[in-house]
């Protein structure tokens, strides 16, 4: 169903902070979980939304193919490997899907810890495709070696404008990092390669890449006037991964422990939302 990352792909994610895992889901396992990613985007979720391309997040363990895949499979396993982490915890799932004919020229570069209320090292995604896609197509595209980079750029809306930075009264328990950011988005790495070197692969649906949550990516859209594009990233953390809550930065309110849990900045991620999977899937 879904196979076990080798030793040199860890190597590679290592070195480059991603690398392409070709065939991660069999065939036989893409049709039942791109039907519940359909479903989805049918009726979004409460963080669905559709501005540039469509996106939803934090839905697919109400979903049972997509949970049993998130969950229970050699993916926390994986995780844990990548990572080197000796626990892996379920973070959230992520859906990206561009209909044809979606380009995005400028691009949206980022990086994805900035904008989660999370710091660590041990913070790993598998971005999955269940289409076939290109760079072309929007193939998502990464920058090598951008995961050893020690400052933020600072976060934007990829999809479009960012959301509300709403983090309710939890707002006040907000610390200072400014001095981890740069004071600007990240620059058009397409367009020049003074920034650094990008990486784009052709994809086959079933491939993935597994990416370190400071590394630069980003794709151009979808210029495909006939194939759509739809990829799920599913988010894992480890043993050095905290709590983390940055003033005045964009900090994603759904990746908060439950209201009535507690947060405090520092402490181990640790909810009801966050599910441990390896090494011994509990209470499930
Ligand atoms: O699929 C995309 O276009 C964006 C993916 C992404 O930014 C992510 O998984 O963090």
């Amino acid at each position: 169903m879904v196979r076990r990352i080798t030793e040199s792909e860890i190597d590679g994610y290592r070195a480059d902070g991603f690398v392409k895992l070709p065939r991660l889901l069999d065939q036989a396992e893409l049709a039942p979980l791109l039907r519940e990613l359909d479903d989805q985007l049918a009726e979004p979720g409460p963080h669905g939304s559709v501005q540039r391309f469509a996106t939803d997040r934090c839905f697919a363990l109400d979903r049972p193919a997509l949970r049993g895949w998130a969950l229970d499979s050699v993916m926390g396993e994986n995780a844990a490997r990548a990572m080197g982490s000796a626990e892996a915890r379920f973070f959230f799932d992520h859906l990206f899907a561009f209909e044809p004919n979606q380009p995005i020229d400028e691009h949206y570069w980022h990086q994805d810890q900035p904008y989660w209320p999370i710091e660590g090292d041990q913070v790993v995604s598998f971005w999955v495709t269940f289409t076939p896609c290109t760079a072309h197509s929007s193939g998502l595209k990464f920058v090598r070696g951008s995961h050893r980079d020690t400052m933020f750029y600072r976060p934007r809306g990829f999809d479009g404008d960012l959301p509300p930075d709403d983090v309710g009264e939890r707002a006040a328990l907000a610390v200072d990092v400014a001095e981890q950011f740069r004071a600007d988005a990240a620059p058009p790495f397409h367009e020049d390669p003074c920034h650094g070197e990008v990486v784009d692969f052709d994809f086959e649906a079933g491939d993935a890449v597994m990416f370190h949550t400071r590394t630069v990516h980003s794709s151009g859209g979808n210029r495909s006037a006939t194939d759509r594009r739809v990829a799920l990233s599913l988010r894992y953390m480890g043993d050095d991964a905290r709590m983390m809550l940055r003033r005045g930065v964009f900090q994603d309110p759904a990746l908060l422990p439950d209201p009535d849990e507690p947060f405090t900045v520092g402490a181990p991620m640790r909810s009801r939302k966050w599910p441990l999977v390896h090494p011994e899937p509990s209470g499930r």
